[in-house]
């Protein structure tokens, strides 16, 4: 192969031309490419050349391998500056480019129920409670059974059940107090938990919701008591209203705690004129039965525990002084972008 001066100084304008890295890395294939690569070629022709004239043919196809070898180098360097460069102008954003109308271009936010599920985990979070999570479709078992409400007892109608057609034996969970029985099977005493989640009835008006919230909370151990509960449910419910909300606990029935109670909050709205103003029920707590804390394999004999469950959006309604809570659902901006 007879190789002259010429060819390798063309090859190299041929690289310091290359479009692009495309192209760029084609003509490295034609010259430095291990199977066909002309400049590869010459060197292993070398062999065939006189021996007189091969180490001057070898140097010289040597230099020109390194000037190839550099000219692709500078060209590669070449073109990635340029495709950086354009890229920083292609990208560019102009910060200081005002939106057409801004007053509109607020940012989003969580909706009122979401976010004050946030402050519930971080506020019991902070009392060392763990959180749980329960499926809203539930076997009537652990909806009710294993809650110490036998069939036919009068407390499975106290909650207007939905029923579900396709799948006996299942239901939309009335409480979300079947996750005591789910959390208990699952930990060993002593532990504290909250669970927060979506619950069912069939039951509509401004005060009650088909679908609504609550969160469950459970602490068992050895020595838990009355007091504990109410320390904890006040603590944490004042901190949750973010005032010095007036509340009242009650004696209540709930087949799965003994004794139990009710709490309510006084529900009164700023110019409510009516004085001694309404209380509106929170939640029911209690002592665990016995016979719950069996169901959940706990020793009653050993262990005590206290749980409670409350309505999220009647304590959204106290402290926002809201009087409907369909409000919550119509997804009215208005509405939603003052909270
Ligand atoms: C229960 O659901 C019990 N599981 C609570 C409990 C847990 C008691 C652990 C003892 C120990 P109740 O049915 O009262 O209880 O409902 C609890 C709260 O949910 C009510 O006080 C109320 O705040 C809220 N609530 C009940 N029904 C509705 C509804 N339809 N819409 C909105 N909130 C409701």
């Amino acid at each position: 192969m007879t190789v002259t001066t010429m060819d390798w100084n063309a090859q190299i304008e041929r690289i310091r031309a290359a479009k692009d890295s495309t192209a760029l890395d084609a003509l490295e294939l034609q010259m430095l490419g291990r199977k066909q690569g002309v400049l590869t070629d010459a060197l292993k022709a070398l062999g065939s050349v006189p021996p007189e004239e091969r180490k001057e043919r070898g140097r010289e196809l040597n230099e020109w391998k390194e000037k190839i070898v550099a000219a692709l180098a500078k060209r590669r360097q070449e073109l990635g500056h340029a495709s950086l460069s354009r890229l920083a102008e292609d990208d560019a954003i102009d910060v200081t480019l005002s939106l057409p109308d801004s007053a509109h271009a607020s940012i989003g936010h969580l909706h009122l129920i979401p976010e004050f599920i946030r402050q519930i985990e971080e506020v019991f979070g902070r009392m060392g409670f763990d959180v749980a999570e329960g499926p809203e479709v539930e076997s009537e078992e652990l909806n009710f059974d294993m809650l110490n409400i036998p069939e036919n007892h009068p407390a499975r109608d106290m909650q207007d059940t939905f029923w579900i057609d396709e799948l006996p034996g299942y239901v939309l969970r009335t409480h979300t107090s079947p996750v005591q029985i789910r959390y208990m099977a699952e930990h060993t005493p002593p532990f504290r938990m909250i669970c927060p989640g979506r619950v069912y009835r069939k039951d509509a008006d401004a005060t009650h919701s088909p679908m609504f919230h609550q969160f469950e909370g459970l602490m068992v151990g050895r020595d838990i008591s009355l007091a504990h509960l109410k320390a904890i449910l006040s603590t944490a419910l004042r901190e949750l209203i973010g005032r010095d909300v007036e509340f009242r606990f009650r004696t209540g029935f709930f087949p799965f705690v003994e004794p139990g109670l009710e709490m309510d909050m006084l529900w009164q709205s700023e110019g409510d004129k009516e004085g001694e103003g309404r209380w509106l029920e929170m939640g029911g707590c209690g002592m665990v039965h016995p016979n719950v804390l069996s169901n959940g394999n706990i020793d009653p004999e050993q262990f005590r525990g206290f749980a409670f469950g409350f309505g999220i959006e009647r304590l959204l309604m106290i402290k926002h002084r809201i009087k409907d809570l369909r409000v919550f659902y119509e997804g009215d901006v208005r509405f939603l972008g003052q909270f």
